[in-house]
Formats: C-alpha cells, sequence, structure tokens
C-alpha cells in the first residue's frame, strides 16, 4: 500500500519540524512500510541517546483508518438502508406491541438501535455461515440486541407474524422467542449465551483458542473461519471482558475480532462520564498485544477534517470527555453548534454553510457502513493477532427524545407520536394506528430489499444464527472396557482421584475416541497427579515446546506441543471454564463430540465460576467436571478457603448437571462410563459433575448388580452380619469408610445391627422421587407410583442415618419421602486447617459421631436405653457441649 498524504500536516509545527514531516510524508508516500521502519529506528536512537520515547497506547481521538486507505463500499447502500431501517422497525416494534399489550414484559430497544449497522455490515458482507462443508463463522451478540436478531430472522421468512408478536411470551400456543440468545429455549436458532454480561467475549476468546487446538491436532480442516464477539461499552467494566484478553495475543489469535459497541452509556448512566471509553479501551487493547481499529466519526465528518487546516477540529474532540459527546447527541445541532463547534471561531466559521439538521446528522463511525466495512475488512485480513473494533454510536439511535438519555436503556414504550415519526423517518408503508399498536412490517418476498438480503445470505452460506446438531455416531465403551477399575485395587491404598487419571489415561489410548477426550487444569495437575498424562499426551501449546525443559531428561518431563492434548491454562478457573464450554459445545459447532475433563479443586468450582456453568447448560454443553481435593474434612489442612462442602448443594441447582460424589473407583467408572454413553451415544443434553478424594484407601472390587444403584443414586453395600438391621446407615464420598467403621463398633460394642448403604447421588435420587410425586400429584385418580428410592428400601428398619462429607441440606433432600426416619450429618459451617481425624471429629461426621447419632436415634424411638446412649456419647470420646460446627 502506497500514501501520500493530500492533505497538509493539520498541526503548527514550527519551520524546522515541518522540514522533517515533509522528509517522512516522502518516505511514507514511496512505501508505508519504510515510514514505520524509520520510526521505530528513530524510536531505538532516542532510547540510545537517552530521550525518553514512552510507547503511547492510544491515539487520537480519529479514526484508525485514514480517508484515504478505505476501499469503497461493495453494497448496495439504498437497499441496504432500506433493509436496516425495516429491521429497526420491526424491532422496535415487537418490544413495544409487548409491553402495549402486556405491561411490564420488558425488552430492550436501545441496545440494538445502536448495534444495527454493525450487525448490518456482518450480516451482508462477512458473516459466513459455511465454509464448504465447514461450519461458518461464530457469532457472540450482545444479548440485549437479540431483538434485532428476531427481526432479521422474520424479514428473512424465517419467523412468522406470530411468533414474533410472541416475544417474550415462550408459555402460549405457539411457541415465543425467548428474551435472550438461549440455545437451551431455542435449540434450532440460538449457538451462544451472551446475556450474563462478561461471559460471551471470555467464552469467545477460548473459542477462538479451542478452534486453533483443533486445527493444531489435526481434528479440523483451518478455514477463515472467525470468531466475531459484540460487546457493550458497559459489558467491559466486568472483569470477565477484559481479564482474558491477553490470551488472545499470547495465542495469535487472528481468527478473533471483539467488536465493542460504545454507545458510552450502560444502564444508569454513561460508562465513562469523565473520560473517554474508547481511549481507556484503546490502551488496554493495545496494550495487550491486539489489532486496535477505532471508528469514530462518519464519512460526513471527514469533509469537515479535509477543511480544517489548523487542527483545532481534532483538540476540540480530544478536549470532549464522553458526557459531553453523550449530551451532544441528547440536544439539538442548535446546541452541538453553540457547544462544541462554538468553542473556537474557527471551528465555527468551518460549519456556517451547516443547517442545524445537518450538524445533528453528522454520524458516529459505528453508524456508517462504509466505515463499518473497511474496519471490518481490516480485522479479517490482519494476521498474527486478535483485532478489537471500537465504534462509537449512540444509544437509542433513531429513537427520538429518548436519544441519548440516561434513561433510554430501558426504553420498552415509545409515545405514538414518536412511533409515527419513526415511521415516517424510516419510510415503514403502515397506517400510523398500526405503528402505535407496533405492528410488524414485512415487504413481500419478492420485493428488492427482501431479495437482495436473501442474496447477500445466500452468498454467504444461509441464514445466521442457526445451531443445528449432527448424528453424533458415537459409541461409547461398554462397562467391561473398564473392568480394571471395576475390579478393585488389590488391597492397594488409593484415591477416587488416581483411580479417574487412570482411567482417563486409559481413554486417552483409546484408537478411536482417544483423540476426542479434553483434559483441561488450571494448574493443579500435580495435584492430581496428571504428571504421567501430561507426558502421555503432552499440553497443547500453539508454538510447540521452544524451550529445553529442566526436567527434560527425566522420564515424566513437561512436555508442551504444537498437537498436545492437554489444555493447561494456567490459574484460572474462568478460563478453564471457558475452555470447557469450548469443548463441550464442540460437537455442536464443530460437529465433533470431543469430550472434556475439567480437573479443578471442587472449593473453586461452582461458587467461582457458577454463572459460566449456568451459561455451559444453557447452551446444552457436555462433558465432565471433576471436583478435585473434595470434601470439607477430606481435603486435609488446607483450612476455610479450600475444603468444599457445598458444591453438591450448587451443582444441584442447575438441571442438566447431573452429579456425583463417588466413594470407590468402581462407582466413579460406572458413573464415567455411563456419562460419556448418555451424553454422547444417545445425544442427551447433559453434563456431569462428580466429586474425587484424595484421601488413600483400598478399593473393593464392584458388588454384582451394583450398576444400576451407582446410577440412580443409592445401593445396599454392606448389609446387617450377625443379625437383623435396627438401622441403616447411609455413606458417600470418604465418608462411607466411616460410615463402615461406625457399622463395626455399633455391632460389637453396642450390638446394634445395621445395613451400611452407599448414596451416589442424593441430587439424583431428588430428582427421581420429585418427578414421580408430581405424577402422583396430578394423577389422584390412578394408583400410587413409588420412588426408586421407597422402593429399595422397602421392608427396611428404623432409622436411617446419613452422613457425608458435604452440608447436611444434601442428605436432607430426602426428608420429604424419609422424615422422620432420617438423621443427617454433615459438615455445615466453615473449614479448619486441621488432618482428617479432628476435622471429621470437629465437624461430627466421624465413625464415633456416627454411631452416637445412630443411638441417639435409636433411643429416642425407644429402641436404645436413652442413659446408655448418653454414655456411649463419652465413651466413644465424643464432647456432648462443644461449640456447633455448623457456627464455628
Ligand atoms: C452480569 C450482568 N450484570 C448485570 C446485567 C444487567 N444489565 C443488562 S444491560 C446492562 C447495561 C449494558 O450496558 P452496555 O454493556 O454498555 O450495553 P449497551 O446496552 O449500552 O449496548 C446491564 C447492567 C446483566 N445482564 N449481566
Ligand atoms: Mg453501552
Amino acid at each position: 500500500m502506497t500514501t501520500k498524504l493530500e492533505t497538509p500536516a493539520q498541526i503548527d509545527f514550527s519551520e524546522e519540524v515541518s522540514e522533517w514531516i515533509e522528509a517522512f510524508d516522502d518516505v511514507v508516500a514511496n512505501d508505508w512500510e519504510n515510514g514505520a521502519e524509520l520510526l521505530a529506528a528513530l524510536r531505538q536512537r532516542a532510547q540510545q541517546a537517552g530521550v525518553p520515547a514512552p510507547n503511547e497506547l492510544t491515539t487520537h481521538y480519529l479514526n484508525t483508518i485514514p480517508k484515504h486507505d478505505e476501499v469503497p463500499y461493495p453494497g448496495d447502500r439504498t437497499l441496504e438502508r432500506r433493509i436496516e431501517a425495516l429491521i429497526r422497525w420491526n424491532a422496535m416494534a415487537m418490544v413495544h406491541g409487548q409491553n402495549k399489550k402486556d405491561a411490564g414484559i420488558g425488552g430492550h430497544i436501545s441496545t440494538y438501535s445502536s448495534l444495527a449497522t454493525l450487525l448490518e455490515v456482518g450480516f451482508n458482507h462477512f458473516f459466513r455461515a459455511k465454509y464448504g462443508d465447514q461450519p461458518g463463522d461464530f457469532i457472540y451478540f450482545q444479548g440485549h440486541a437479540s431483538p434485532g436478531v428476531y427481526a432479521r430472522a422474520y424479514l428473512e421468512g424465517r419467523f412468522d407474524d406470530e411468533r414474533l408478536k410472541n416475544f417474550r411470551h415462550e408459555l402460549r400456543e405457539t411457541p415465543g422467542l425467548s428474551s435472550y440468545p438461549h440455545p437451551w429455549l431455542m435449540p434450532d436458532f440460538w449457538n451462544f449465551p451472551t446475556v450474563s454480561m462478561g461471559i460471551g467475549p471470555l467464552n469467545a476468546i477460548y473459542q477462538a483458542r479451542f478452534m486453533r487446538y483443533l486445527e493444531h491436532r489435526g481434528l479440523l480442516k483451518p478455514t477463515e473461519r472467525k470468531v466475531w464477539a459484540f460487546v457493550g461499552d458497559g459489558e467491559t467494566d466486568e472483569v470477565d471482558t477484559l481479564g482474558a484478553i491477553s490470551v488472545a495475543s499470547r495465542e495469535k489469535l487472528d481468527n478473533l475480532i471483539f467488536v465493542v459497541n460504545c454507545n458510552l452509556q450502560r444502564l444508569d448512566g454513561p460508562v465513562r462520564g469523565n473520560k473517554r471509553i474508547i481511549d481507556e479501551l484503546e490502551g488496554m487493547f493495545r496494550g495487550a498485544g491486539w489489532n486496535v481499529i477505532k471508528v469514530i466519526w462518519g464519512s460526513d465528518w471527514d469533509a469537515l477534517f479535509e477543511r480544517d487546516h489548523t487542527g483545532l477540529l481534532l483538540r476540540r474532540m480530544d478536549e470532549c470527555v464522553d458526557g459531553d459527546f453523550q449530551t451532544f447527541k441528547a440536544k439539538d445541532g442548535a446546541y452541538l453548534r453553540e457547544h462544541f463547534f462554538g468553542k473556537y471561531p474557527e471551528l465555527l466559521e468551518l460549519v456556517r454553510d451547516m443547517s442545524d439538521q445537518q450538524l445533528e446528522r453528522l454520524h458516529r463511525g459505528g453508524h456508517d457502513p462504509a466505515k463499518i466495512y473497511n474496519a471490518y475488512r481490516r480485522a479479517t485480513e490482519h494476521k498474527g493477532g486478535p483485532t478489537v473494533i471500537l465504534a462509537k454510536t449512540v444509544k437509542g439511535y433513531g429513537m427520538g427524545s429518548s436519544q441519548a438519555r440516561n434513561a433510554t436503556h430501558n426504553e420498552k414504550k415509545m409515545a405514538d407520536a414518536e412511533l409515527a415519526a419513526f415511521v415516517k423517518r424510516f419510510d415503514i408503508p403502515i397506517p400510523e394506528e398500526a405503528a402505535a399498536h407496533g405492528t410488524p412490517y414485512r415487504p413481500s418476498s419478492d420485493a428488492p430489499e427482501i431479495q437482495y438480503m436473501q442474496q447477500r445470505r445466500q452468498e454467504l452460506g444461509g441464514s445466521m444464527p442457526k445451531r443445528q446438531v449432527p448424528e453424533l455416531n458415537f459409541t461409547a465403551p461398554a462397562l467391561d472396557y473398564f473392568a480394571e477399575w471395576t475390579g478393585g485395587s488389590n488391597k492397594r491404598a488409593v484415591s477416587t482421584t488416581m483411580g479417574f487419571v487412570s482411567i482417563l489415561r486409559h481413554l486417552l489410548k483409546d484408537p478411536k475416541i482417544g483423540k476426542l477426550i479434553v483434559p483441561i487444569l488450571p494448574d493443579e495437575g500435580r495435584t492430581f497427579g496428571m504428571e504421567s498424562a501430561i507426558r502421555q499426551v503432552g499440553i497443547y501449546a500453539h508454538e510447540g515446546q521452544k524451550y529445553n525443559p529442566h526436567d527434560a531428561d527425566m522420564l515424566l518431563y513437561y512436555r508442551e506441543d504444537r498437537d498436545g492434548q492437554i489444555l493447561e491454562e494456567g490459574i484460572t478457573e474462568a478460563g478453564s471454564m471457558a475452555s470447557f464450554t469450548a469443548a463441550g459445545t464442540a460437537y455442536v459447532n464443530y460437529k465433533i463430540p470431543m469430550v472434556p475433563f475439567y480437573m479443578y479443586y471442587s472449593m473453586f468450582g461452582f461458587q467461582r465460576v457458577g454463572d459460566m456453568i449456568w451459561a455451559f447448560a444453557d447452551a446444552r454443553g457436555k462433558g465432565f467436571l471433576m471436583g478435585g481435593t473434595a470434601g470439607r474434612t477430606t481435603m486435609l489442612g488446607e483450612g476455610l478457603q479450600h475444603q468444599d462442602g457445598h458444591s453438591h448443594v450448587l451443582a444441584s441447582t442447575v438441571p442438566t448437571c447431573i452429579s456425583y460424589d463417588p466413594a470407590f473407583v468402581y462407582e466413579l467408572a460406572v458413573v464415567v462410563q455411563d456419562g460419556i454413553r448418555r451424553m454422547y451415544e444417545k445425544g442427551e443434553d447433559v453434563f456431569y459433575y462428580i466429586t474425587m478424594y484424595n484421601e488413600d484407601y483400598a478399593m473393593p472390587a464392584m458388588p454384582e448388580g451394583a450398576a444400576e444403584g451407582i446410577l440412580r443414586g443409592l445401593y445396599k453395600l454392606k448389609p446387617a452380619n450377625g443379625g437383623p438391621a435396627v438401622a441403616q446407615l447411609f455413606g458417600s464420598g470418604t465418608i462411607l469408610n466411616e460410615v463402615l467403621r461406625a457399622q463395626e463398633i455399633l455391632a460389637t460394642k453396642y450390638g446394634v445391627h445395621t445395613d451400611v448403604w452407599s448414596v451416589t447421588s442424593y441430587n439424583e435420587l431428588r430428582r427421581e422421587a420429585l418427578a414421580v410425586e408430581r405424577w402422583n400429584r396430578l394423577h389422584p385418580a390412578e394408583k400410587e407410583r413409588q420412588n426408586y428410592l421407597q422402593k429399595t428400601l422397602a421392608g427396611t428398619q428404623g432409622p436411617i442415618i446419613a452422613a457425608c462429607d458435604y452440608m447436611k441440606v444434601v442428605p436432607d433432600q430426602l426428608s420429604p419421602w424419609l422424615a422422620p426416619r432420617l438423621v443427617t450429618l454433615g459438615t455445615d459451617g466453615f473449614g479448619r486447617s486441621d488432618n482428617r481425624e479432628h476435622l471429621r471429629r470437629h465437624f461430627e461426621v466421624n465413625a464415633e459421631s456416627i454411631v452416637g447419632a445412630t443411638l441417639s436415634k435409636l433411643s429416642r424411638e425407644g429402641n436404645f436405653k436413652p442413659k446408655q446412649a448418653q454414655k456411649a456419647f463419652s465413651e466413644l470420646g465424643l464432647n456432648t457441649e462443644a461449640e456447633d460446627p455448623a457456627k464455628a
């Protein structure tokens, strides 16, 4: 590209400096790359000479692409303007119409009104629905702009009027349109949930990275596919939005494009009233190594810049803060003349020939298709790293008196007069009366604008967004494939974590599905004993291993590889969750059924990235969350912040999350096998949460016929020996060992015989029981059905003492069907640093406490002498007057 600056430098340089500038201009005119080289050389020289030459991260408040570098707009501007106007109207009509007939149903107009042109240029010229037989670009839409996306789909003929009218009325006869992008609710339409701010951009980064991972591992054909993330400027306040931007540059993700819709406002007010958000973001993204393209001013400003030979116009812009810019758009042209141009007489002179109306219509870059097109073009052609486009827009653009007002975000209804004005301004051929009711309007399918938009989409591969799940063609390994783990550890003391890692390594070696397994770690691999897997399949590193690892001469050295299989994310649970999301939705996005296993400290899972897990479920993600170092008393020594006693409570809140708390490796193997089968062979939209412990003990072999009970959540592990059982003991996770010890003590010391049950999932037992209960409630005239719990426990005697390493509320979930038999022991309260023995005594989940609880309950029921029960507490070394651990 050669460039000749035709305008003189718009700054008052001294004569001497002007000469230098002229020389520089000549160099640039010859070849801009020489210009860049010269500048770099000058900087280096300045540094040698001790002349301060700091790297500037922000540039003037100008478009990054100068006018003379622009290419002409390839589309039909008239037809595209028409299409955009129709979409604007229908987006507004659907929100307005709903609120008119159902006040308070809500919806957002102003986000889309600022975003419309940014999306339309993409839809007409960039967003590809496929690359040959390969899936197309991925678009993360700003969630609150969904009405605009629906309105376009409506014009494309993808929805009928009824569906549009049922926006936010999903429970009516015609399925309505969901408020925001939710694949769960519209599984053939939306791909990516984005409405919880910050989650979209974060997931987009890791999506782009996962795309490269698949390519480098030879699982995906490299294409020009892009990940586009449309982000609100207010949304950049979320740590999730900016927290991982350095990942994108480090990984050289030139398949990633962020478009920040800088309408300068969030919900309550300006994003940066006293500063400029575009400058701030420019500095941050450039500092992080991104290619930054600012799209600030529309083409009509170009003429003013060309005529301004003093540099004053630029100076005036650099003087204003966002609060000013917002006010300029909330007021009229006369105000702009007086308060913006009016500051300098030369600027007033500059716009002397323009009417107030013309001034009012001076566009911002984010509303100018030509500027946007050029930015997108540059972004898609940019190599070596990610691009961010900072597009300046107006919130509530075209919405009359609501435009750029602080209250505009919540604008759902407009006054009849404003609607009429809108229809007139955008030339929508519907009567005023219909406009006031928010009537949708769609020209006939042979209208030139509709033909044009259809043709554009056809050329780009079809409509978007669109979600299509392929046939997975996946055969899960049968249970006997896991015989090594269902057969027990042969008296060797191992943990469920160790058992899992060896299962994982086995899966990784599988000739069929091995390559589909994605182990994900947030710097905890060694804690889980993953060194051998690191050596076995390597850590994914897009540049390979450029250094000689210090442990290269050891068997289990730290191996990084371009086609490494492990995603070692470093210390970022949010980033790891984003990788898990990309991998767990690859079955639909890339049509490759990847099976992710994300291993992490269970304490830093649901409570740390719970919202991302919710979005993962919404996206119909599949895979295994493996909560390691689980249990409030099993994770010894670490104390209050590490000891997890509630992740199962949180797991139960996610409808598609199936959770298990296995005690033995065979239980875990059965769950993993069934999980792979259900998710990938049967295609169920569920995912798994499995807790793993780091306590070593001998793993028994799986009892005959236990598999079904393991999966349903309960099976009898060890029946009473020496007499009929007078009580039932429930145990799960590592605490099952305490329960087994309690069974022994009760029998030998107190002559009390009990059955021991392994409860692998209280959450699943409850769900099944609730479903049966619902059926019974809805069918009072039919024979009452029994749930699995009732059927399994039928005929058992005595109280049920349930102990686990989780909060009591976990087993308490079964109270509706087990009360008054049920007594629960759990780990309510903050963690403590100590060893397991002391922790279990403190939380009253050790064998002795279980014995005490059993005798106490039996005595309350008249089946054991109360005084003897009381005595037992002291015999067992239990302090009955200790502080309640739930409050300690
Ligand atoms: C995590 C989260 N917090 C709060 C909200 C509520 N909320 C919805 S829109 C919005 C303002 C968005 O402002 P911005 O990102 O600038 O988008 P704009 O509508 O201006 O394009 C807020 C706070 C949300 N959706 N998600
Ligand atoms: Mg905003």
